[in-house]
């Protein structure tokens, strides 16, 4: 499920959470194939999706393991002070050209991704 609105990345959390969703977890790259497509429509941004490490440890929104990454080149660039809660990039996201992944601070605002159930490895 998609959602174009662009909020924080709590919000958007909770909003799938509200949906009986998290936000979406990638675990291959059939996944962000998947992801990358469904959000091609629009212009060029960051997508939410469900990494993060505010809990001191990188992990996704549905409570899976990171067995799967796809950054950007350089990225994630705030990795040294990836345990910062004040300063740090500690949400992630994926852009919808390329569907590569981008650490970013959680209180900027793009739109998102929930997924409703979990598939793939874990
Ligand atoms: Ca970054």
């Amino acid at each position: 499920m998609f959602r174009r609105k662009p909020v924080k990345w709590d919000t958007a959390n909770k909003i799938c959470k509200g949906m009986g969703a998290h936000l979406a977890s990638v675990h291959d790259k059939k996944e962000n194939n998947f992801i990358k497509s469904l959000i091609s429509t629009v212009p060029n941004t960051l997508v939410w999706v469900g990494l993060s490490d505010v809990h001191k440890k990188m992990k996704w929104a549905d409570g899976t393991r990171v067995s799967y990454t796809n950054w950007d080149p350089g990225q994630p660039d705030n990795y040294m002070t990836w345990f910062s809660w004040v300063t740090g990039e500690d949400c992630g996201g994926l852009y919808n050209k390329g569907g590569k992944w981008n650490d970013s601070r959680c209180d900027r605002k793009y739109p998102f991704v929930c997924k409703a159930h979990v598939t793939g490895v874990n």
